[in-house]
């Protein structure tokens, strides 16, 4: 059992700062040795650095944009860091947990993912679809698009995202947790038939059913099995759990549906990959916000890779 915990402190893909202090905060709350102690050889690689980043946030705000989008080249060059780590860890075999930084890293992490494994299942746990294509976007907010770029929806983008394969099929992605989409996504998941659990199912059918349903979905000739890579969003749990992000939409996941969701998938075995994105410390107003929102990030973690009640 080896695993490389991938820092990912970035926080280019929107404009809050704050974000790229994630993986430092879950480090420091002893991730690594829990981990260890569920039986996992831990190595830790970080592929970009914290500091230049900041200077970079600051030196490209005005120039460096394209269509509605900013910061695409920042976010472009370093996916691309993010990517080959991912693959790297894949293609020795390793599980790959990459701890974000906003959700613009998965453009990186799941195609270092689907390098190695190209029939892999991609499930999105997230309060919003982050499928806006360099079109769509209203915000010019890149972590709200990081699946449009796994599709290949932006023939016209600028030279530093060329690099995405861009390959993922649309039959291969389910989300879980839905309930901030725009009109425009709504239409881009409709129109390419990608299996969507929203509150409303999660409410209607149980997180139960909601898994297999979903799994089905991204496996369905191999009854649910197949390797499977999960991108989790934190906001996808609702704020009065993890409060410290940066876009929170009231009305989502329990503490317990969000960690059940990851058991079970542990409970599956064909977990590869994990993200863990935007736990943004900055943003809390107290200690306990700071506290709550780690520790989830940190459990969710720990469940994804075999911590059990029992
Ligand atoms: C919105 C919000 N759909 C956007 N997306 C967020 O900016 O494109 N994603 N917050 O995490
Ligand atoms: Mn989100
Ligand atoms: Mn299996
Ligand atoms: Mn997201």
């Amino acid at each position: 059992k080896e695993l490389t915990i991938i820092q990912a402190p970035f926080c280019g893909g929107q404009g809050k700062p704050g974000v790229e202090k994630g993986p430092k905060y879950m480090l420091k709350n002893g991730l690594q040795s829990q981990l260890g102690d569920l039986g996992w050889t831990t190595t830790v690689e970080t592929p970009l650095d914290a500091a230049e980043l900041k200077l970079m946030m600051e030196r490209d705000e005005v120039t460096d944009q394209y269509k509605r989008s900013k910061r695409p080249n920042l976010v472009g060059d370093n996916t691309k860091k993010i990517y080959h780590a991912v693959k790297k860890t894949c293609s020795e075999g390793k599980f790959a947990l990459t701890l974000g930084g906003d959700h613009s890293i998965a453009i990186g992490t799941v195609s270092g993912a689907l390098a190695q494994y190209p029939d892999l299942g991609l499930l999105w746990i997230d309060a919003h679809a982050d499928i806006n294509t360099l079109e769509s976007t209203n915000s010019g907010n890149l972590h709200g698009c990081p699946v449009s770029f796994l599709l290949g929806l932006n023939d016209d983008c600028p030279e530093s995202l060329k690099w995405v394969p861009g390959d993922l099929k649309p039959e291969k992605i389910a989300y879980i947790g839905l309930r901030d989409v725009d009109d425009a996504e709504k239409k881009i998941i409709k129109d390419l038939g990608i299996k969507a659990f929203s509150m409303y199912h999660v409410d209607k059918y149980g997180i139960n059913k909601v898994i297999e349903m979903a799994l089905q979905a991204v496996h369905p000739e191999t009854n649910g099995h197949g390797p499977i890579m999960c991108s989790y969003d934190v906001d996808a749990v609702d704020p009065l759990f993890v409060p410290a992000t940066g876009t929170p939409v009231r009305g989502g996941l329990t503490l317990r549906e969000a960690l059940f969701l990851v058991e079970r998938l542990a409970e599956t075995k064909d977990l590869v990959a994990l993200d863990i994105v935007e736990c943004n410390p900055d943003l809390a107003v107290d200690d306990i916000h700071v506290s709550n929102t780690i520790s989830a990030g940190c459990a969710i973690a720990r469940c994804a890779l075999g911590e059990t009640l029992l």
